[in-house]
Order: structure tokens, then C-alpha cells, then sequence
């Protein structure tokens, strides 16, 4: 039946996807914000833009380890180095929440990185930036965080279970993920000069690329209309940057740091905040392979995978060995 929270029954009550009812009955339940669990018939386009979307969220998290990863080794005190290596460890579970909640669609996580590694899938185009230095930390976990935060906020109400409910975990860990950049951002904005400097230069390199992360505008959006018919995103690609926008830009204040935005401004009437145009032209550049860092990105991340081998081999053997020993048991 939808939305069944028992992930091990058989539906009794679905439609199957050929029957002439069931368009009616699965855009009923969408209607009522019904949830639709891992067992119900849903039409192959819906699982199949679930998919699209959960493994690009997957594959964003573990590419993601990679900026802040580098800095693990060079935090600046033995309290900095212990909360970054845990950061880093929650991006990994994230995806791990992630690649789960894609298989309960019927896909397997070996052919979701397969796809990635081959570039078939994408990732968020906010990890193929340079983090040269602290203060790059302190900007990812304010900014690229934040940004997530606003954007994964809507998806705990999403109409497929799984990966709602997947989401509720992961805006916890990213809510003190972005608390933490905002500290480091805080303590760097009121140090030294120097330090202060280092701040506002990586909030300058990190604000456009953090927009972008919302994706293209509405009106360039070509899976928005539909995702959002069927309660997969909640909000538009826009609302929800401009949602960003109103949280930050008063949060730049408290920091002592400014947004380099020359437009930037509050607008009393409609009670947001104005921003300058984007260039989305970037954005798509980057989508496409030519940010600063995607080679990098890939080449770090398929030799991971393949020094990764021998894991994956035992982890299965052991596996294999306890079901051998539970069968005899
Ligand atoms: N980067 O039609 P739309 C994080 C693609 S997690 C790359 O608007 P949609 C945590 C899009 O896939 C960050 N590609 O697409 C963290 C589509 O291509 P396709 C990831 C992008 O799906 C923090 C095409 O452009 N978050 O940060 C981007 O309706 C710190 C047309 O776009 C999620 O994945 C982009 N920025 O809306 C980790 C959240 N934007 O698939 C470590 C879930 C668009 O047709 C450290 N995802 N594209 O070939 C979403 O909410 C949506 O998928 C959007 C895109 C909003 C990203």
C-alpha cells in the first residue's frame, strides 16, 4: 500500500505501473503529500529522476570530502584537526545514507560510481574549487553548508520515503557543520589583519560559486517542473537561492565580512534581499568538466576507488562467511 513504512511487505494495495488507474491513484497520493515507500509501484519516470537526483546528491557528498580532506593534515590546532576529521567523516556517511536510500530503487551503488567515474553522473559543481587556504574551511562550512542546508531542508518533506527521510539525519550533521564554518570565519574576520584578509578573500571566491549551487534559473531548469510536480523538490531552484541570500547576507554582518556583491541590498518592499546577476555561464562550464579543479576531482577519486579494491573484496567475504554461518546455525 503507499506509503508503507515496512520496507519488507509485499504491497497488496498499489496499482501496478500498467493499470489504468494508477497514474490517477499515484498523483492522488502525491496530491494528499502522501509518502511513496520503496515497494510501491511508481512510474518508471519517477524512479528513474529519483535516481538521477539521489546518486548526483550521493556523489556530491564523497567528491565533497575532497576540499576539506586536504586541509586535515595543515588544521591550525590538534581542536581544529579533531572537528575537520569528523566533518570529512559525515560527508562519507552522508553519501553512504545516500547510495542506501538509491538501492531501495532497485539500482546498485557499484553501477551508481560506475557512472560517476565515467561521467555519466554528475556531482555539485561547488567541489571542483581550489582550498587554498584555512580560511577556505571556514568559508565551505558557512557558505557551501549553508547553501546545502537551504537546499536539503525541503527535501526531508519529499514524497519518496527514503530518501526523506534520509535527508532529516543529514541537515542535523550539516546545521553544526555550518556552525563550525561560521566560527572559523569568526575567529579568522577578528584576528589579526592578516587573518582577517584571509577571510574576506576566501568569502569572495566562494559566494558566487555557492550561489550557483542552486543550479541554473528557473526558466533554464529542465527537471524542475517535474520534480516538483511530483513532490520531489519543493521549492524552485530560484526560491530557494534567494531563500540563501536572505540568511547570509545578514549573517555577513555579524561576521565583519562583506559579500562581494556590489548590488547586494535589502529591499524593504518585498522584504528580500536584491542580488547582482549571476553568471551562470560558469556554472555551466563547470557542469561540463572545465571548473578549476573537476580533473583533479576525478582522477583522486577513481585511484581512491581502485586502491579500495581489497575493502570491498573482504568486506564481502566477510559478509559471505557470516550468512554461510548463519545458514548452518
Ligand atoms: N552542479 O534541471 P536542473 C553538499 C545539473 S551536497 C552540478 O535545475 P535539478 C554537502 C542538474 O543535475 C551538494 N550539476 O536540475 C556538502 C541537471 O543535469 P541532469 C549537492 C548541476 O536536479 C557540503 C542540469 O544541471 N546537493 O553540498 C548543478 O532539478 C560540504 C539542469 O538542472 C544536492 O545534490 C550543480 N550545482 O536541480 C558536502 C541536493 N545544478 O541531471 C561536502 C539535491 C544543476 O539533467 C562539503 N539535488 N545541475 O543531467 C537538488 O536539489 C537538485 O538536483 C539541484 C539541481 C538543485 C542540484
Amino acid at each position: 500500500m503507499y506509503g508503507n513504512h515496512d520496507t519488507t511487505s509485499v504491497p497488496v494495495e498499489a496499482p501496478a505501473a500498467d493499470d489504468p488507474t494508477f497514474d490517477r491513484d499515484f498523483m492522488a497520493l502525491i496530491d494528499d503529500d502522501g509518502r511513496v515507500e520503496p515497494r510501491d509501484a511508481m512510474p518508471d519516470a519517477y524512479r528513474r529522476g529519483l535516481v538521477r537526483q539521489i546518486a548526483q546528491h550521493a556523489h556530491s557528498e564523497i567528491i565533497g570530502m575532497q576540499p576539506e580532506g586536504s586541509w586535515i593534515g595543515r588544521a591550525p590546532s590538534l581542536k581544529r584537526k579533531a572537528i575537520l576529521m569528523a566533518k570529512v567523516q559525515d560527508e562519507a556517511g552522508h553519501g553512504l545514507y545516500l547510495y542506501a536510500a538509491a538501492e531501495t530503487l532497485g539500482v546498485d551503488r557499484a553501477d551508481l560510481l560506475d557512472r560517476l567515474h565515467t561521467g555519466r553522473q554528475k556531482y555539485s559543481s561547488i567541489f571542483n574549487y581550489p582550498t587554498p587556504t584555512w580560511a577556505d574551511i571556514g568559508a565551505i562550512g558557512w557558505l557551501v553548508d549553508g547553501a546545502a542546508i537551504t537546499n536539503q531542508v525541503p527535501i526531508t518533506k519529499c514524497s519518496y520515503g527514503p530518501y526523506a527521510r534520509a535527508m532529516v539525519r543529514i541537515c542535523k550533521e550539516e546545521s553544526f557543520h555550518q556552525r563550525q564554518g561560521f566560527e572559523i570565519l569568526h575567529t579568522l574576520s577578528h584576528g589579526s589583519p592578516q587573518q582577517h584578509a584571509m577571510a574576506q578573500d576566501a568569502v569572495d571566491r566562494w559566494w558566487w560559486p555557492s550561489l550557483m549551487m542552486f543550479g541554473p534559473p528557473d526558466d533554464d531548469s529542465p527537471n524542475s517542473a517535474r520534480s516538483m510536480r511530483w513532490g520531489i523538490k519543493r521549492f524552485s531552484n530560484d526560491e530557494l537561492r534567494q531563500r540563501f541570500v536572505d540568511m547570509t547576507a545578514p549573517q555577513s554582518h555579524a561576521l565583519g565580512l562583506s559579500l562581494p556583491d556590489p548590488e547586494l541590498a535589502f529591499d524593504a518592499l518585498t522584504g528580500h534581499w536584491r542580488y547582482g546577476e549571476i553568471d551562470f555561464t560558469e556554472l555551466f562550464e563547470v557542469i561540463k568538466g572545465n571548473g578549476p579543479l573537476n580533473a583533479q576531482r576525478m582522477a583522486h577519486r577513481t585511484d581512491a576507488h581502485e586502491r579500495g579494491d581489497w575493502v570491498r573484496e573482504a568486506a564481502l567475504g566477510y559478509a559471505a562467511k557470516h550468512a554461510r554461518t548463519e545458514a548452518v546455525a
